[in-house]
């Protein structure tokens, strides 16, 4: 892991709820590292940009930037947990919960996984039990503040209970499956459950 030079010093760590709020392994820092393994990030423009979500639903949707931002929206407060083994406590996310858009398209029964892609094909995916949950969002804004492109900006997923390689930075497509699709650093020996609190860091 990089030299982290932002630590949260001890006083804040002390405010924070005591276990098990920090999985093993963990170390609370107060803002994100950016980690990327796209060489850039995508240029967004919004008369152009599309998100579809396909796969095994019953019908398959395509939004325009600004369908998206007309749909209901919400903010959920959660800590994120990177593999690395850094925590960042309390982000106040806003987006459309993921359980919103699978309204629309209608999942069919044996629809069992959910994989995000990103645009330059940085790709994971979840359960689709975990993806309906009410935490699990489409953000766009942290802490009141539009996300940076470095940060996904114009929406990234956020999956707080998984580490964080599941939450996919620059959305466009978003595939429900029957089958477990491995992504990017599942591929690469991640573990594809990615439990914090099991440390299921590597498969
Ligand atoms: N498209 C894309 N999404 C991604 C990544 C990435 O490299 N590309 N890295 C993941 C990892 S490992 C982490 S820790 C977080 C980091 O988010 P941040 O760069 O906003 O801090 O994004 C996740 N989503
Ligand atoms: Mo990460």
């Amino acid at each position: 892991m990089g030299n982290l030079t932002n630590p949260l010093v001890p006083s804040e760590v002390a405010k924070l709820p005591k276990n098990p709020r920090l999985p093993p392994g963990q170390r609370w820092i107060s803002e994100f590292p950016v980690r990327t393994v796209e060489r850039s990030p995508p240029v967004f423009n919004p008369d152009t940009w599309t998100l579809t979500i396909d796969g095994e639903v019953d019908t398959p949707l395509t939004l325009s930037y600004a369908e998206l931002r007309a749909l209901p929206t919400t903010t959920q407060t959660s800590d994120f947990h990177c593999v690395e083994g850094w925590s960042v406590p309390d982000n106040r996310w806003e987006g459309i919960r993921l359980n919103v858009l699978a309204a629309r398209v209608r999942p069919r029964p044996h629809a069992l996984y959910v994989t995000f892609h990103a645009e330059h094909g940085y790709a994971s995916g979840i359960p689709l039990e975990m993806a309906l949950a009410d935490d699990v969002l489409l953000a766009w804004s942290r802490n009141g503040t539009n996300l940076s492109v470095d940060d996904g900006w114009p929406l990234r997923l956020v999956v707080p209970r998984l580490y964080a390689y599941k939450s996919v930075k620059w959305v466009r497509r978003i595939t429900f499956t029957q089958d477990v699709e491995l992504g990017y650093w599942e591929q690469r020996g991640f573990h594809q459950e990615a439990d914090p609190w099991r440390e299921q860091r590597t498969s």
